[in-house]
């Protein structure tokens, strides 16, 4: 780790399950985001990525679906990025740094959101990384396209207009989307952008759901997919910052990823866990269980680590 890095990043007082692997034996590294700015609902994210650490410590680490056992390579948990309270740009820009440093060095991080935000500058840092070869998978309720919300551009409201300015539209795709503003639904219509909404993927079923990203992802060099929790069903993940009925179910989500993942994939970011909300700690454990599937589908995919 660099001494530059090093200056923003804090151990977290608990990793990722309890475990920190080795860095030669693993190409995964955890890094939690704490982004707490603009939520304009239920806040806290702040205190996500531990809630997800602890919530991941009870799982199991085999995963069935891909038959890989994640204890075998584990991940590294490099901490928590420390953020600046003084502006949302300020802490876009650490996000970016920390996030660019670990890409170029070859790892694969997961990032432990935070407000959706964050994906502005993680998604940045891969485009810098990466060029435009990367696509951005984006599982979220909300088309997250307004122009600005509550004064400001870089709001969770706004992660798929930000990432616009800088990514292609034929370099986006948008799944399970079904909370939408009519301003915002012109947008999507007239933008080009591809999306799939809950109900067609619950109508189309997943194999044929997962044959459109599969074309998709087979346009694409890498892949970076982030996944806002609210893309579950509140019933799954109750502990989101703004909840919206009529979501998928896990296993939806965990058998899409289960056909599309593949070695394009460089990175992934799960956001807007809100532990307040989440007494019971099932959208922390499903947070966690999808980072887990993540790893395991990856590393089969990949197996050359
Ligand atoms: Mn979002």
């Amino acid at each position: 780790m660099s001494n530059e890095v090093e200056l923003f990043l804090i151990r977290s007082p608990y990793a990722f399950g309890g475990y920190s692997g080795r860095r030669d034996k693993t190409p995964f590294s955890i890094l939690g985001i704490p982004l707490d700015m603009t939520s304009s609902f239920r806040s806290g994210y702040r205190m996500a990525p531990l809630s997800i650490r602890v919530a991941a410590q009870n799982l199991e680490y085999f995963s069935m679906r891909f038959g890989v056992d994640v204890e075998d390579f584990l991940y590294v948990d490099e901490g928590d990025v420390i953020l600046p309270q003084d502006g949302v740009l300020k802490a876009l820009d650490i996000i970016k740094m920390v996030s660019e440093y670990l890409l170029a060095n070859g790892r694969i991080p997961v990032f432990l959101g935070g407000e959706h935000t964050l994906t502005i500058a993680t998604v940045r840092a891969a485009a810098e990384v990466f060029s435009r070869d990367i696509c951005v998978l984006v599982f979220d309720a909300h088309a997250d396209l307004r122009i600005e919300y509550s004064g400001t551009k870089y709001s969770h409201a706004c992660v798929v207009s930000r990432l616009l300015d800088f990514i292609s539209k034929d370099h986006i795709y948008l799944v399970g989307t079904r909370a939408i503003s009519g301003v915002e639904h012109e947008r999507l219509k007239s933008s080009g952008l591809r999306f799939l909404t809950s109900k067609s993927l619950k109508r189309a079923g997943i194999k044929h759901s997962a044959g459109l990203l599969q074309d998709f992802i087979s346009s694409c060099g890498k892949v970076y997919l982030s996944l806002d929790m609210d893309v579950f069903d509140p019933a799954y993940a109750p502990g989101v910052a703004t909840p919206e009925p009529d979501g998928l179910t896990p296993s939806d989500i965990l058998d899409l990823l289960y056909e599309i993942v593949n070695n394009k994939f460089v990175a992934m970011d799960v956001v807007e866990v809100t532990p307040p909300y989440d007494p019971s700690m099932i959208t922390s454990m499903l947070a966690a269980r999808v980072i887990i599937e993540f790893m395991a589908g990856v590393y089969q995919r990949v197996k050359t680590y």
